[in-house]
Order: C-alpha cells, then structure tokens, then sequence
C-alpha cells in the first residue's frame, strides 16, 4: 500500500461566506488542481468557531451545480417559458446599451429601473454595486426595504446610530429574550453564546407566535398573536414603572423624556394587553418583573418583529427597555439589532453618491409588481428592469401582480444570476455572474464585530464575471467616463472603508487578505458596555424615550434608500412609543380567517438553495403548519393539499398539522420557488404590499388568509 500524501496542488484559501445573514462566516475554501474542493467554517474565528451551515457545507456542490448561468442568454420563447439561447458578451452588451440608449432617449432615464439587493453581502458586489452605474444613467431610484428598514428607523429613533452589544457578549446575560428572532435557523452562529448563558444560570425566553427549533430550547415560550408585539412590549413598561422597577439612576442620567413616557404607558394595562396578545395578564407581569430584575438582561430582536402596521413603534418601545431598566451598564445588557453601524464602510465613495440626481424619482421594490402593470401610474412608465442580486418574483408581495408585469412584450428585462429563477425566467436577457468562489470581496457584518476578507479561490466558471466587472463593462459600453466605471477591484476595496477610522487601527487590506478577518478594534466582549455612561449617538447623547428624531417623520435610511436626505418626508411621528393595531387581524373577528406569517427557511437563504437538491431535501415539501383546531374545523387533513388565499392570491401546499402554532395562527415557510410549486405561487402571492408604520417596512406577518382543502 502506497501512504495517501497530502496533494501539493491542494492549497487553503482564506474566503467569507457571500450570504445577506447576521453570522458572515470566515470561510476556508481547498482547492486542488484549480479545482474547489470543500469549504469549512475558520475553527480560529471567535464566532465562526469552524462551522459552516446546512446551507453552506456542501456550497461547492451548488458553485458547480449544473444548473449554473455560465453564458449570457437571449430570450426565444415566451416571457416565462425560460427558453434561451447563448450569445456573446458582446451582443448581450451591446442589447443592453442599445435598448437603454433609446428608452432613456424617449421616454427618459427614468423609465429605466434597477432591482437588487443582497444576493450577495459583499461591499463590492452588493447592495451598492450598480449604484453608480444607475445613478449616471439617471434612472429611477430602487428603494430597498426588504429587511430592517423599519426596525432601523425606530432604533435609530431611539439610540441614534449605536453599534449596539457584542453578541458574544451574551455569554455573560442573566436574561436573554428572544423576540420575533429564530437564531437557531437565520443566526446559527449566535446559538453558542446563548446556550453558554443558559448553562451558566441564564433564562431564555422567546416571544413567537410558533413554536420554532430556538423556542424549543428556549425556557419559556411566549406564543403571542402576529403583530402585537408593541401592545406587550407598552404594558412591560407599564409594570416596569408602575412596580418601581426600573432603574431610577440610569433613567436619571442617561435618559430623556421619562415622565412622559411613564404617563404614557399608564394606559397599557397588562389586562388590555392580553386583550390584544392573548399572553395571559400574569405572564405579562412576570415577564417585565424578571426583565428588569435579572441584571444584565438582553433583547435579541430578529428582523420579523417590523412586519406590521405598527412594527416601527415595537421597535420603539423595545429599544427603550433597556435603558429603562439599566441593563446598558453591564457586558450582556441591552439590545442586538443590527451591529453594522459600528463598521465604518465608506458607503458614498460605494454607490457614487456625487452622480445621483437630485429629485430623482423612487420607487419602492415591494411595488415593482404595482409599477410593471402600470397600477401604480408613473411618467414615465417602467420600460426596462435590471435585476441583480435578488429575485423579486419570490420575495416580493403580490406576486400575481409582478408575474403580470413581467408578462409584459413592451418591457426590456435583464436578469445577472447564478442560477435560472423565476425571476430570470421573464428576462429578455439573462447574464452569467460569479459566485464567491471565483471573487475577491470584503464584508461588514450586521451580526458581530468582524471584517472578513473573500481571496477568490477558483477562476471564474464559464463567462461569468463578478457584479463589479458587469457594471464596469456597462457603464464603459455606454460611455460613462467617471472613474466609477474604471477603477478595480483593489481599488473598490481600497476605497471601502475609512481606513483611519479608530475602529480600523492596524487592519489594512493587505492584513485582511492574509488572515482572512479582523476585529474591529474594540474592547473585548468581556468588556464591552459602551453606554455603561450613556453616550448614545443621539442629539441628547440620550436614550430617547421621547425622540427628537420623530419630528422629522417617517425616515428611510440611507442605506435603504439612496439620497434619503433629499426626500424626507414631513410628517411628525408621535415622538412616544404607542400602540398601531395590525392591519389584518382574524382575532375576535368574524371572518373565518387565520393569520398568516411567513419566517425564513432553515435549509435555504431567502430563495437562495431551493433549487438545491441536497437543500431541498433538507427543507421538505412547502407546508402550511395549521393547528388541530383549526385544521379540523377545515376538515383538513396532516399532509393534505390546502389552498390558501385572499383578495391578493392564493397558493396550494400541504398542511402541516402541529401544536406548534397557536389556534389562529398559520405559517408558511418564505423561499421556494414558485414554478417548483404546486400551483405555480408561493406564499409571496398573498402578501401585502403595504408598509409598517416607519421605514418603508413590509408587513409579511399582517396577513390573513383563508384555509381550504385544495
Ligand atoms: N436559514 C436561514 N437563515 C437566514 C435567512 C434565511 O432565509 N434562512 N435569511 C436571513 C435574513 S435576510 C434575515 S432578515 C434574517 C431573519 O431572521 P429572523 O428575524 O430570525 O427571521 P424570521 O425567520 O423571518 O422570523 C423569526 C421568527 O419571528 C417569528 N415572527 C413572525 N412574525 C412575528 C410577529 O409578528 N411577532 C413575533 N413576536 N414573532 C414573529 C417567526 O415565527 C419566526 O420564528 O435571517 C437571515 N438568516
Ligand atoms: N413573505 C416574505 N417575504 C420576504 C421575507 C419574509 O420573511 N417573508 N423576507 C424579506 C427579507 S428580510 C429579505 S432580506 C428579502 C430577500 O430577498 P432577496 O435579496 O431577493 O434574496 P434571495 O431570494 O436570496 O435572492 C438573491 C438572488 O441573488 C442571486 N445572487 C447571489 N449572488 C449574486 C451575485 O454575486 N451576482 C448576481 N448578479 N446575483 C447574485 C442569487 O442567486 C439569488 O437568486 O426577502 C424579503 N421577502
Ligand atoms: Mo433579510
């Protein structure tokens, strides 16, 4: 027998997971011969800690998935059909730049629209990276409030800008509460330091309307009604202050506006807030006494907690708790929402903000559907879309709307894509794009503290070329002389951060692509409790009970929206938390309805992997999980096929019968694909389009539908 050598050819390149979620992993690629051969999480990473996820351990499968987009295509059957032929770059670019020079000649720039967002988190070839290309041409702005939109504004309200606690921080909170947040799917990476705080005496709660994979593990599971969080969060206040349980020291000096808001919440009532919830009165008063009496405790808010009318004052009330009860002055107090803002990304130098036209029209991605059929007038009209880096046709609301739309003969649609979705299916014209496997990028994070460096690892497969190069190939094509469409990779990455920054202290690109991460230079979590002495970023350097913010009204944030400075709008928001009722309540009404939401699948990134074989196998068949209860009402039946519909739409899965939902509440996995489904629609087709309170924010969980056997 000959010994098994280590290949010389095999060689470990330092990468980061790609993927829009909290955890950003420090990735290790192998690659033999040229060829990727596996990826693992870094085992050197604090929070990677050398695992990957089911989404991610078997990425080289899906990097060289014969389904890949490898050449650009031309569209040769009907909208839809997903009928193409190969054609050269050169054609593809020289369609595009065709049909965008005469559209843009008669009726305007802006009946040219973008849509995109994280597809891919990288700094290059995310969120910004068509930005400057789309701002010269002139073309209408995307508002993209897919995610956190509202929550950002209310925290933002609240705490100004505040990076917030270092998750790994967690490890040394005595409460941790868990809200509208399923960290054992969407932030995996976080589970440990929970579960070390369990282990070391902490109680875990979780406020969800479904018993989910974190609920189980949770201590207590609160099961409250879809959209009512604001009314719980109000009467936690009202007992907090009530029972003199807040801490008055903190209050005293690192708060404003606190006897207006103990008045405030004297009406919130733990009685009428079981009203609303259906959380019993006591548990109520248990909840808040525990809160704010086991120091330092914690609030993880997930990003489902603004998906109703009133979701940006829940994030009000809930980023006011903390400072309400003091938690803030120890390592593991306070509230994780996004820690993004403690990377100084230079996001103008990114989007080329100096090429952006003042009084540009927006349009928000949750009407695309609206827009495209011409339901939402616009002049001019919508004539060509390009999309990169989302998939609208299954994340976005009314989807029969959007399908309607992109049936359209006179509309010009470019798709840039991994892979054949239903979106790309409608594309006149669908371009190949990298994976991260075969770019360089570098990447913030909205979950903890790192900056994690991507090397690219194999050459690129096929044609396919990284976002960047697209945009730069374009802009060329259409004679865009500014550097935007000139300077490279390395320059882009250069250009990303502010590199003197105090955060950034030592950490240089060429650190970066050494070791693959680096912390940002801040205290270790051990000893992290920034407002300890307050010092918010607010105008008050206050937490902001009463918030001066709100006088400005309803904001989007600029990394939402572009240019948000210009298009503020006026109305004052009431500057104290209050209650806004949900839109679409089926409790205490009537109307045999139930109450749908819609939460992230475990086995797939938003609709990212359900095309995965392996993926797929692991997600399972799309479900609606229903109640005993109202499943036999219904006279449906576990593993049935049901219809669920609305004025909206409908969709057709199998029921799921589980106590884990309440009677009331339904729940249907967002992220497969529409034309893998049974009814060609998912549950996209019975969302609504209308926005929260603050941000721009979906309403996902303000849904109700009706059950029947299909
Ligand atoms: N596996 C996996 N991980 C992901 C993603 C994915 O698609 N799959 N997506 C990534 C992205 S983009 C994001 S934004 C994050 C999101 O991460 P999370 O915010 O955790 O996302 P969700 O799963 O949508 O919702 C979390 C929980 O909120 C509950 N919920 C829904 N409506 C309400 C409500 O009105 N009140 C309360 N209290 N709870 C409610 C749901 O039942 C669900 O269990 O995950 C990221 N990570
Ligand atoms: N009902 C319901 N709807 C929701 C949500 C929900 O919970 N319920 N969640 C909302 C939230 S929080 C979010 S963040 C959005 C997510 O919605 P999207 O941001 O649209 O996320 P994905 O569905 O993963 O689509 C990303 C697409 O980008 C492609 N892509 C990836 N990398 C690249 C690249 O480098 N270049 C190019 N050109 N393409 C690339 C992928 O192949 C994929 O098809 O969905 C929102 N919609
Ligand atoms: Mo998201």
């Amino acid at each position: 027998m000959t010994a098994v050598l280590p290949d010389p050819a095999t060689v470990t390149v330092k990468a980061a997971c790609p993927h829009d979620c909290p955890d950003t992993c420090a990735m290790q690629v192998t690659v033999a011969d040229g060829v990727a051969t596996g990826v693992r999480g870094d085992p050197n990473h604090p929070f990677t800690q050398g695992g990957l996820c089911v989404k991610l351990n078997n990425f080289v499968d899906t990097v060289y998935s014969p389904g890949r987009v490898l050449y650009p295509m031309r569209r040769t059957g009907p909208k839809g059909s997903g009928q193409f032929e190969r054609i050269t770059w050169e054609a593809a670019l020289e369609e595009i730049a065709s049909k965008f020079g005469a559209i843009a000649e008669e009726f305007g720039p802006e009946a040219i629209m973008p849509a995109s967002y994280l597809g891919t988190q990288g700094i290059l070839n995310g969120l910004n990276v068509g930005d400057p290309f789309f701002n010269r041409l002139g073309a209408t702005i995307a508002e993209r409030t897919y995610c956190d939109s509202g929550a950002s504004t209310a925290y933002v309200m609240t705490l100004g800008p505040a990076a917030g606690v270092d998750p790994e921080s967690f490890v040394h909170s005595k409460f941790i509460l868990i809200w509208a947040c399923n960290p054992i799917s969407t932030n995996l990476h976080l589970w440990p330091f929970i579960a070390e705080a369990q282990r070391r005496g902490a109680k875990i709660v979780v406020v969800d309307p479904l018993r989910s994979r974190t609920a189980k593990h949770a201590d207590w599971h609160i099961p409250i009604r879809p959209g009512t969080d604001t009314a719980l969060a109000l009467a936690m206040m009202h007992v907090i202050i009530g029972e003199n349980l807040h801490d008055a020291d903190y209050v005293a000096n690192h708060t404003v506006g606190f006897d207006e808001l103990a008045e405030r919440v004297l009406e919130y009532t733990p009685e009428w807030a079981a009203e609303q919830t259906g959380v019993p009165a006591d548990d109520i008063r248990t909840l808040a006494r525990e809160y704010a009496t086991t120091q330092p405790s914690m609030i993880r808010i997930g990003v489902a907690i603004e998906r109703h009318a009133g979701g940006g004052q829940t994030v009000r009330a809930l980023s006011c708790l903390p400072g309400l009860v003091g938690a803030w002055k120890r390592p593991g107090g306070g509230i994780l929402a996004l820690p993004l803002w403690a990377f100084p990304v230079n996001w103008p130098a990114l989007l080329g903000a100096d090429l952006l036209k003042p009084g540009t029209r927006i349009v928000n991605q949750f009407l695309l559907g609206r827009a495209l059929t011409g339901e939402l007038e616009l002049d001019p009209p919508i004539k060509a879309l390009m999309v990169y880096n989302t998939n609208p046709l299954v994340v976005c609301p009314e989807q029969d709307k959007l399908v309607a739309g992109l049936e359209r003969e006179d509309l010009f649609t470019v798709v840039s894509e991994h892979f054949m979705t239903d979106t790309a299916d409608y594309a006149d014209i669908v371009l190949p794009a990298t994976t991260q496997l075969e770019q360089d990028d570098v990447m913030f994070s909205w979950g903890h503290f790192y900056i994690t460096f991507n090397n690219r690892s194999i050459e690129p497969l096929g044609e396919a070329i990284p976002n960047t190069e697209l945009f730069r190939r374009l802009g060329q094509r259409m004679g865009f002389t500014e550097p935007y469409f000139t300077r490279t990779d390395s320059e882009m990455i250069a250009a990303a951060f502010d590199w003197s920054a105090p955060a950034m202290e030592g950490i240089t690109p060429e650190l970066l692509r050494a070791e693959g991460w680096a912390r940002l230079r801040l205290p270790d979590a051990d000893n992290y409790a920034p407002y300890a002495e307050g010092g918010f970023p607010t105008p008050s350097g206050k937490v902001e009970f009463v918030s001066a913010a709100a006088a400005m009204g309803n904001f989007v944030l600029g990394l939402f929206r572009q240019g948000s400075e210009e298009h503020q709008p006026g109305q004052p928001v009431d500057p104290l938390p209050h209650w806004i009722a949900p839109r679409e309540s089926a409790f205490g009404s009537d109307s045999g309805r139930l109450n749908l939401i819609s939460p992230k699948s475990h086995a797939y990134l938003n609709s990212s992997f359900a095309d995965q074989p392996q993926q797929r196998r692991i997600q399972g068949e799309p479900a609606l999980l229903i109640h005993a209860k109202d499943a036999a009402e219904r006279g449906i039946a576990d593993g049935a096929p049901v219809r669920v519909s609305n004025e909206r739409g409908s969709f057709v899965v199998v029921a799921k019968v589980t106590d884990d939902t309440a009677p009331g509440v339904v729940a249907a996995y967002m992220g497969a694909w529409r034309k893998h489904a049974k009814d060609l629609a998912t549950v996209s087709a019975v969302s609504p389009f209308a926005f929260a309170d603050l941000g721009n924010a979906p309403t996902f969980s303000d849904t109700w539908v009706e059950v029947a056997p299909a």
